[in-house]
């Protein structure tokens, strides 16, 4: 019988697959059809279960001894009883169950418990092999056919190009410092894929938060390996047949991200540490008599009393207050970074140590005594985040920093990356003990809750697990803390949090930057591939330290990187200490002013930035998008890396090598515009694209409609009293979205939303702009709309509708 063994391989015995289905339902003989929503499906001691939740949503269980466990009290996915009914069919007949949905049929074979599934054209995807699912000691696994064309995206946070064949992908969350282009697990873990080829795309939830694996045909091409070292196999398999079709359901299943503040949309600028007070001013200083937008400044842990969390050190930040307040006047917002590690320190009055040993809310090791490791503060305890009230604790403690004024939260380390000697000392990454319990407070009640029958005991294991099920789940239970935390103390103000370590469902609580990357030119070309598919495994939120975190970029890396950084859903400049400045003027006037030109180009495009975030929040569509996320049947698409969509209607050919001033770029079928010259091209085609140093190839699709604003310093610095659409000849259209950017009003219904379409007919182009709908009245302002290549018009903005013709 399987165990939980965690993180290693235990066994290279063979592994035992599933047989014969005997009985469906338990009442087979009847071979009724059936209308329950799960079908269980007996061979002999295992049983597989298919649960239909949405007619292009399925989940597969099998449990090798026939028990499944209960839903766990932090699961990401939501119940499967949440889910409305939809009507499908069950056909049970000597050789196959049949299941089928208004949008996909499954067949399972009966002699091997193997399962297929069809779309309506009667291709398969989802297909399991010879193999279908099996176990050995401490592990099951499934295999599923590769199908010809058919390419892989998602896996969350990996290093690499774009599409995952023939590559293996583990799930397990460390500290990947300093990472390399070939590292395979990363801080993040986000067991989900896209398996896309012309016309068929699917996506497959592997709901396992212990150690596991894809292997993407690297050991058998042709077959893809799913591995947990749980005890059981849990997996969802969503249907497309488009991408954007698996990512609207995978975020219904996991969550969608809170619509941010705006503010968290602008530049963010950040150093390991500006650590004092004065040289945070003269940044902020240097921001905005230098005139280039900045709307965020990050304090990194010097700003911390020898590393304290909830501490400020009274030598460089002596009133923090006063800092944040004076910042505040000048346009800043403040965040903090907040690490998990909490300094071991009896009988000194820390309140943090003290608050968490008498209420027990540090990680104890299975024998009782207190879990230690060595982080920033030297000998460190680790909160149990997997507990509620661990959690609100936590999230409490941050009103000492919001009190002072701090609008964010930077959650690091939090993998959580420990080391076993004082740190800094060559000591070995560690993580808690394999076996160390973990969760299992009152408050978590699961599925049962109170009035269940069950005994408190049962209860109590059944809401505990051991840190091999729960590990990749510290990132994430941590953002969770900080978030909800920050909406129990300021509820009517979104928050901004940022964290390094996730798992899936990570989305709904945080933004997330992809950790330690370099100052290389391919670490600056990998960004774009790699924040895709955080996109494409649901989190849209997402961006890479600009510049790179460790080394020293030169000027001409660093224009090249704020040019793609400008590109970022989160947009942060950072660096490592001991390295050379990166902050925007520090490279001389040429690098000044083409990080000054794209930073502003960034807050220019605001408005259009702004409703793809609530386009996430509302779809979990990604803000970043690879180009096959719109062209999925073109197969020109399916390995191109270094090609983004910001949006669908923006598209970046970025430079990202020294020397460069020329690269080809694929531009798909439809007629595409030059950003900066207008100019013309008819797709498919590949261009050579002219790209001086001040230039990165930007293209708009035909019918394009970009809503821009005027420069400003920060994103609240004054009213919007004027909107400006540019508009490219075509068709297309475009729904603008507005509201107060900061508040909760919007979901009582003050927000605006314009919708406008763009068309042409034999003698003009045609711009249509509907009535604005909801309750939220933008400023006066005036909007100009540009038909570029061709002239202007302007009206004041009454919210009608109108008509207008070029
Ligand atoms: O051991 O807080 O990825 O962004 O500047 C390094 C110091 C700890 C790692 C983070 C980085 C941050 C740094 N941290």
């Amino acid at each position: 019988m399987p165990q939980y063994f965690g993180k290693l391989p235990t066994t290279d015995q063979p592994w035992t697959t599933i047989g014969r289905v005997q009985s469906v339902n338990k009442s087979d003989a009847a071979k009724q059809p059936l209308r329950e929503r799960v079908i269980h499906l007996e061979c002999g001691e295992a049983r597989v279960s298919i649960s239909v939740l949405a007619s292009n949503l399925l989940r597969v269980r099998m449990s090798p001894t026939g028990e499944f466990q209960p839903r766990r009290p932090w699961a990401v996915t939501l119940d499967d009883t949440e889910w409305t009914n939809v009507p499908f069919e069950v056909n049970v007949t000597d050789s196959v169950v049949e299941i089928e949905t208004e949008q996909i049929r499954v067949s399972v074979q009966r002699e091997k418990c193997r399962i297929t599934c069809f779309d309506k054209e009667g291709r398969p995807f989802a297909q399991d092999t010879e193999m279908a699912m099996g176990w050995r000691l401490g592990a099951v696994a499934a295999w599923k056919h590769i199908e010809a064309e058919e390419h892989f995206y998602g896996f969350g946070e990996r290093t690499g190009l774009l599409d995952k064949l023939s590559e293996v992908k583990t799930n397990w969350t460390v500290d990947a410092l300093d990472y390399s282009t070939q590292t395979d697990e990363m801080y993040q873990a986000i067991p989900f894929f896209i398996a896309l080829r012309p016309q068929l795309a699917y996506g497959i939830f592997f709901n396992t938060t212990f150690w596991s694996q894809f292997d993407i045909g690297a050991e058998a091409p042709g077959t893809l390996k799913m591995e947990t070292r749980g005890s059981e196999l849990d997996y969802y398999i969503i249907y497309g047949p488009e991408p954007a079709d698996i990512l609207r359901t995978y975020t219904q299943l996991t969550g969608r991200m809170a619509l941010p503040p705006k503010w968290s949309l602008g530049y963010h600028q950040c150093r390991w540490s500006y650590e004092s007070e004065t040289i945070v001013r003269e940044l902020a200083q240097e921001f905005r008599s230098r005139q280039i937008p900045c709307d965020v400044i990050h304090l990194d842990i010097d700003y911390m009393r020898g590393y304290r969390v909830f501490t400020w050190s009274p030598n460089r930040f002596s009133d923090p207050a006063k800092l944040i307040g004076d910042l505040g006047q000048n346009g800043f917002k403040t965040v903090t970074i907040i690490d998990p590690g909490v300094k071991y320190e009896p009988e000194a009055n820390y309140h943090v140590f003290d608050q968490g040993i008498k209420h027990d809310y540090f990680v104890r090791k299975v024998d009782g005594q207190l879990f230690h490791g060595y982080v920033w503060p030297e000998k460190s305890v680790f909160p149990d985040f997997l507990r509620s009230d661990v959690r609100h604790w936590w999230g409490d403690l941050q009103k000492s920093l919001t009190d002072a004024g701090v609008a964010g939260i930077w959650n690091d380390m939090n993998e959580p990356a420990i080391d076993d000697r004082p740190f800094g000392d060559g000591g070995n990454k560690i993580w808690f003990p394999l076996d160390a319990p973990q969760g299992g407070d009152k408050e978590d009640k699961g599925d049962k809750g109170e009035g269940s029958t069950v005994s408190p005991l049962s209860t109590l294991l059944s809401h505990r697990a051991t840190h091999a099920e729960v590990h990749n789940l510290y990132g994430l239970s941590m953002a969770r803390a900080s978030a909800e935390g920050l909406q129990r103390l300021r509820p009517n103000e979104r928050s901004f949090v940022l964290t390094r370590s996730g798992f899936a469902g990570v989305q709904r609580w945080s933004s997330v930057w992809m950790g330690d990357n370099q100052s290389l030119w391919d670490h600056l070309e990998m960004s774009l591939p790699m924040l895709c598919n955080m996109g494409l495994s649901g989190v849209a939120f997402v961006g890479c330290d600009i510049g790179g975190f460790a080394g020293n970029a030169t000027a001409e890396m660093f224009a090249r990187w704020m040019q793609v950084g400008m590109l970022y859903p989160f947009m942060r400049g950072h660096s490592a200490m001991s390295t050379a400045r990166h902050e925007p003027w520090v490279f001389g006037e040429r690098t000044e002013k083409i990080c000054r030109e794209y930073i502003n180009l960034r807050y220019q495009l605001l408005p259009y930035l702004y409703t793809l975030f609530w386009e996430a929040a509302t779809t979990g569509t990604p803000i970043l998008r690879p180009l096959l996320y719109h062209y999925p049947n073109d197969p020109k698409t399916y390995t191109l890396y270094d090609q983004v969509l910001l949006g669908s209607h923006l598209m970046a050919a970025p430079v990202y090598r020294p020397g460069v001033e020329h690269r080809s770029v694929y531009l798909p079928e439809g007629t595409w515009y030059d950003w900066w010259t207008g100019e013309s091209y008819h797709g498919p085609v590949h261009i050579l694209a002219h790209a001086p140093l001040e230039t990165m190839p930007l293209y708009v699709r035909a019918g394009a409609i970009i809503p821009m604003q005027p420069v400003m310093q920060y994103v609240d610095e004054r009213p919007l009293n004027q909107l400006r659409l540019r508009i490219w000849h075509g068709a297309s259209e475009f729904t603008l979205y507005e509201d107060d950017g900061h508040t909760f009003e919007f979901q009582k219904g003050a927000f605006a939303t314009t919708n406008y379409r763009v068309f042409a007919n034999a003698e003009h182009t045609i711009l249509e702009i509907e009535e604005r709908q909801g309750e939220w009245i933008p400023p006066s302002r005036e909007v100009i709309v540009e038909l570029v290549g061709v002239g202007k018009q302007q009206f004041q903005d009454d919210g009608k509708p109108r008509t207008l013709k070029f």
